[in-house]
């Protein structure tokens, strides 16, 4: 008969337990699973790069070396080089699309236009383009510097001028500042692959650089193009999670999936298009209404006041509400799973990227010049199911909750400097009177393994600390659901942090974006150094960043190139090199001599928090403040 497994998400619990059948799950998959994987793959010593293999290694083992004589510690840095390259490429693939829309955009190409010019100049700037030059040759120039970024094979990415110059001196020293990200990407794999590099430490230092070419290269171009074509995020009410009032009873509902925010904008030009809405209500409809998922999700819900309708960990339940026409997707992120559970219902998958299509779905290929065409093709495609709906199949249990997001750098700038003054002084000086204790990031993904709990339990347990949090990605999505992105929230706060939000309105948690905008929280860690008074470079502020509950590859390149730009990590509930002792010592222990900050590993949210106050507490301290 039909068995619930027991699943980490409140809302997905309800939602598949009213389910008439069993649908295969990934919370069913992975009690199917167990929960014993294979400890080789799991701490990184399983290597697989050729053919004489795959060798389960184990450290300190002579008989069981790899059969080419490779050390627990070479295949387990080798195989964190391999997830820093694909989860850089990964932002770094996305950042370029944005940057090809961009060009497109201002060549007259597509039907979008550059909608932040407050914004603009300060980018150009950044980019070492002139900024005082005439718009059209302005936008020109920031789109051929912006594309170079990906394919320079010598010299310095522009971004990293941003950072302290203490911070950039080091790169140099190091010999770490990225040259162009494809660059970075291509060699970081040769290097991994079979006979090439076998020095660990060489491996791991080649993965800061790598990974520093997605945080001040891929990941910032993504950002800040973004911003550009579609506007500066500045706060915004909207609501998150599955509820009436984010997938509609009496609308087309189409939820769009994935991270690159161009097929979104266009889907949300299309849905208001009176054309689109008469089709719609041709067939039963009131219009046609949009929900996003994931990175894409926290893109327009920043932007648009879109609501988020889940997280990574909700994908399956939104679908399986019954209620969805479509799930349109671009990339990464996307289970597989998700055209299974489709198949259940009347809602059709619609690939929509080239890079990126699904067995059992449907492709219908986005191109940015053709913006409007294309995503009326892909409405009209869901508002031909909306007969299809089968009521006796909905169930939308309503559990939305109120968040307060767009919080892009700029904007604390201005909510904490005040509209006159836009500046982190405030801020700074907030921490060195210890009404701020400091700030953490508490960013990532959610993951099916993890109780959800932790990252929640963790960020009260900060907040009432007086820690400041900031937040992204599907952690920043979970945090809404648990009421944190409400100003409200500010009274979990210390008294002293409680008084200093309250003062301005905000929440105590603070929604910066989508994965790729963790380059806002570089920028911002930037400026408060520029802003003085807290030190000279970034591992000298009293911050830190974790990821709880991370699952995917880019999660990690994240990590690296915060811990090179100075800010230490904690990871949890594991790390993927712990099989190797050696390896594992130099990017928890080493890194900190090297970039003075590194990784840290926890499970409980009590270890998170300890970890993560005390850290703060000591940088404090060594500040004398
Ligand atoms: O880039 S947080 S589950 S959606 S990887 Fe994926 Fe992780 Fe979510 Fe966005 Ni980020």
């Amino acid at each position: 008969g039909k068995r619930t497994p027991k699943v980490q998400n409140k809302t997905a619990q309800v939602i598949y337990e009213s389910l008439g059948e069993e649908i295969l799950t990934a919370p069913a998959r992975v009690e199917r699973r167990g929960t014993t994987p294979c400890l080789f793959g799991k701490g990184g010593t399983c290597c697989r790069v050729c053919n004489m293999g795959p060798c389960q290694v184990v450290e300190g083992v002579e008989e069981l070396k790899g059969v080419c004589g490779a050390s627990a510690a070479t295949v387990v840095a080798r195989n964190f080089g391999r997830m820093v390259a694909s989860g850089g490429s990964a932002h770094s693939d996305h950042g370029r699309q944005v940057a090809i829309d961009f060009y497109e955009t201002v060549h007259g190409e597509t039907p979008f236009e550059v909608k932040d010019k407050r914004k603009l100049r300060v980018v150009a700037q950044a980019l070492g383009v002139d900024p005082n030059q005439e718009e059209p040759e302005l936008l020109k120039q920031i789109a051929e510097v912006a594309l170079r970024v990906f394919n320079q094979q010598e010299g310095e990415i522009p971004f990293i001028r941003r950072a302290p110059e203490k911070r950039q001196a080091l790169w140099r020293e190091l010999g770490v500042v990225p040259r162009g990200v494809d660059r970075e990407v291509v060699e970081l794999l040769h290097r991994t692959t079979i006979g090439v590099d076998q020095d660990y430490r060489n491996i791991l230092m080649a993965c800061a650089r790598t990974a520093l070419a997605d945080g001040w290269g891929g990941s910032m171009i993504a950002t800040e193009l973004q911003d550009l074509l579609f506007g500066n995020p500045g706060p915004i009410k909207a609501k998150v999670n599955i509820g009436l009032s984010v997938i509609r009873e009496d609308m087309v509902n189409v939820a769009v999936h994935g991270h690159e925010p161009v097929l979104a904008e266009a889907l949300a030009m299309a849905a208001s298009d009176p054309e689109i809405v008469e089709e719609a209500k041709k067939v039963g409809a009131k219009g046609v209404n949009l929900a996003g998922i994931c990175c894409t999700g926290n893109e327009i819900l920043m932007r648009r006041g879109i609501p988020v309708a889940g997280s990574f960990l909700q994908q399956e339940a939104a679908i399986a509400t019954g209620a969805l026409e479509a799930v349109v997707v671009d990339v990464q992120c996307i289970m597989q799973n998700v055209v299974e559970i489709a198949k259940h219902f009347h809602t059709a998958v619609i690939t929509t990227n080239p890079r990126a299509k699904m067995e059992g779905g449907i492709h219908l290929e986005f191109d940015a010049r053709k913006a409007l065409d294309c995503a009326k093709a892909i409405l009209r495609e869901a508002i031909a199911r909306f007969p299809k709906r089968d009521k006796s199949k909905v169930n939308i249990p309503d559990h939305t909750v109120d968040v307060v997001v767009g919080f892009s750098h700029e904007t604390i700038l201005y909510m904490l400097g005040g509209r006159f003054r836009a500046s982190y002084k405030p801020l700074n000086e907030n921490i060195i009177n210890g009404k701020i204790l400091g700030v953490a990031a508490i960013v990532g993904c959610d993951n099916y393994r993890v109780t959800e709990e932790i990252q929640v339990e963790l960020a009260k347990e900060l907040i009432a600390n007086n820690v400041l949090v900031l937040t992204t990605g599907c952690a920043a999505t979970g945090l809404g659901r648990a009421g944190l992105l409400r100003p409200e929230a500010a009274e979990l706060a210390g008294d002293s942090l409680r008084e200093v939000l309250e003062a301005v309105g905000c929440p105590p948690v603070l929604h910066m974006g989508s994965c790729v905008d963790n380059s806002r929280i570089l920028v911002a860690a930037s400026e408060m150094v520029h802003t003085g008074g807290l030190g000279e470079d970034v591992n000298e502020l009293p911050v830190v960043g974790c990821a709880p509950q991370w699952m995917s590859e880019k999660a990690i390149t994240i990590g690296q190139y915060f811990v090179a730009s100075g800010a230490t990590v904690v990871f949890g509930p594991d790390f993927p090199t712990l099989q190797s002792q050696v390896a594992t010592d130099f990017l928890f222990h080493e890194m900190e001599k090297i970039f003075g900050a590194a990784w840290r590993v926890a499970r409980t949210a009590e270890e998170f928090a300890s970890i993560m106050i005390d850290h703060i507490k000591n940088k404090r301290k060594a500040l004398g403040i």
